[in-house]
């Protein structure tokens, strides 16, 4: 059995923030029921088309191990089917702008009274309060829960980051939530409302800055570029390049080749326990004693200028090379890797955090596997199902409906 076989989840989601989290439950063995709008369905279904007439990749990469059922929930035989299906599932999910579901006839208190076990999670842009009724994509996300103004270079301007902390990541703190309200229902017997602000997600990943924000006023944050650099803090948490964001001095340095590799760097990270290492690795075996390298406190002002001695070494070996040298030495370093270089990397294809999916209308692709690996419920990515794919098994299997009540309902353009 998996970790979640017999949890049915009403999956009302769409894009990306609420789909992440469906199909991490659907990985975990839940029966994840995708609702659509009949003959449209998930708008990123036809976003990014890169094999025309396929389903996009945006939406195959956020739907696996999903079933896809039309229903138009804003008609009258629509509702009644929606009805049975909040009767009948445990958990529904939805991530429409604020209000839409309210708009259908379906508050809290009304899927309360269809379903007291229900527990009903719901991804909005921002928590109650002034921006409560806005609209929000990742981007905004990371502008409004502290990334963008923590991100980018010194002097320069807010940067969103490539990781998608404002959907994904709000995806995953919502499934988190879920499965947390069910286990609170198995001893209380009611369901729950859970909600994820992604700005409050945004907020929780961006937690260290809202720590150094404090620590300003105790004056200037030494480990930052700032300080060695002889920079003026003002009274907010700068934007602080790729310094690392703990209390061990790090950053992003040349390899052999990123004249022409963009990708050709590593990160370095000069922990205090192997600085003698990192003396031996650079040459540089006078620093080990030295009162003016020898402790962390005496190497922060001149953090700069000790990267850029250390560069001077990085650049003369290729960033696996870096890796080979100093992994041995506990000396903690990453190269950069690239999506192609990750997209080809065998490892992860064994442990299957990078899986190939084969579909009916693209053929092969890569995807992300699961990330969280479970010894007793391994996650087996199945394709991401077509619009409409099991309408009828849904209606007939879940509701119990006939055929000739499943041809009109379709007839009446509700499936
Ligand atoms: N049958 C009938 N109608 C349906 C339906 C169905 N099966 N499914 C959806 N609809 C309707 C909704 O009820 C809504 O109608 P109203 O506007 O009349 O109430 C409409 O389709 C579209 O919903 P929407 O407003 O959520 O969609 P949008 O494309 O305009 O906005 C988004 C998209 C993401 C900005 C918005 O949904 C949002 O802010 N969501 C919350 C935050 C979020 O999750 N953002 C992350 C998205 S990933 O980047």
């Amino acid at each position: 059995m998996k970790a979640l076989e017999g949890v049915k989840i009403l999956d009302m989601t769409h894009v990306q923030s609420g789909p992440t989290c469906t199909q991490l439950l659907a990985w975990f063995g839940a029966d994840v029921i995708k609702v659509e709008r009949p003959g449209v369905g998930d708008a990123t279904r036809k976003q990014l088309v890169d094999v025309p007439g396929a389903d996009s990749l945006y939406f195959t990469m956020l739907n696996h191990n999903k079933r896809s059922v039309t229903l138009n929930t804003k008609s009258d035989e629509g509702k009644a089917i929606f009805t049975k299906l909040i009767e009948s599932c445990d958990v529904m999910v939805e991530n429409f702008a604020p209000g839409a579901l309210d708009r259908m006839g379906f508050t809290w208190e009304r899927i309360q009274e269809i379903n007291p076990r229900m527990i009903y999670a719901s991804v909005k842009g921002f928590g109650p309060g002034p921006y409560s009724d806005c609209k929000v994509y990742e981007n905004v996300a990371q502008c409004a829960g502290g990334s963008a103004s923590t991100t980018g270079h010194i002097g320069d301007i807010p940067m969103v980051t490539g990781a998608q902390i404002g959907d994904s990541g709000t995806g995953l703190h919502l499934a988190l939530g879920i499965v947390t309200a069910l286990f609170q229902r198995t001893h209380s017997g009611r369901g729950q409302r859970v909600e994820c602000a992604m700005q409050d997600g945004v907020l929780n990943l961006c937690r260290v800055k809202l720590r150094d924000q404090q620590r300003l006023k105790a004056g200037p944050l030494k480990e930052y570029s700032h300080f060695s650099k002889g920079l003026e803090f003002g009274d907010a948490t700068p934007r602080a390049g790729n310094d690392s964001g703990g209390g061990q001095p790090g950053r992003i340095l040349a390899c052999k080749g990123h004249e022409t590799d963009p990708d050709a760097y590593t990160y370095f990270i000069t922990q205090a326990a192997v600085w003698k290492n990192i003396c031996d690795v650079i040459d540089k075996p006078e620093w080990k004693e030295d009162p003016e390298y020898a402790t962390p406190e005496a190497r922060l002002p001149k953090l700069d200028a000790i990267f850029g001695t250390i560069e001077e070494w990085t650049k003369t070996k290729t960033k696996f090379e870096v890796m080979e040298i100093c992994n041995p030495l506990n000396i903690p370093v990453g190269p950069i890797l690239s999506m192609k270089e990750l997209a080809e990397d065998q490892s992860l294809r064994e442990t299957g955090t990078i899986v190939e999916v084969d579909h009916p209308e693209r053929g092969a692709y890569l995807t992300v596997g699961c990330p969280i690996k479970l010894s007793d419920c391994p996650a087996d990515v199945k394709r991401s199902p077509l619009l409409g794919e099991h309408t009828d098994e849904i209606l007939a299997q879940v509701l119990g409906m006939s055929e000739e009540e499943i041809a009109k309902a379709r007839e009446a353009g509700a499936v």
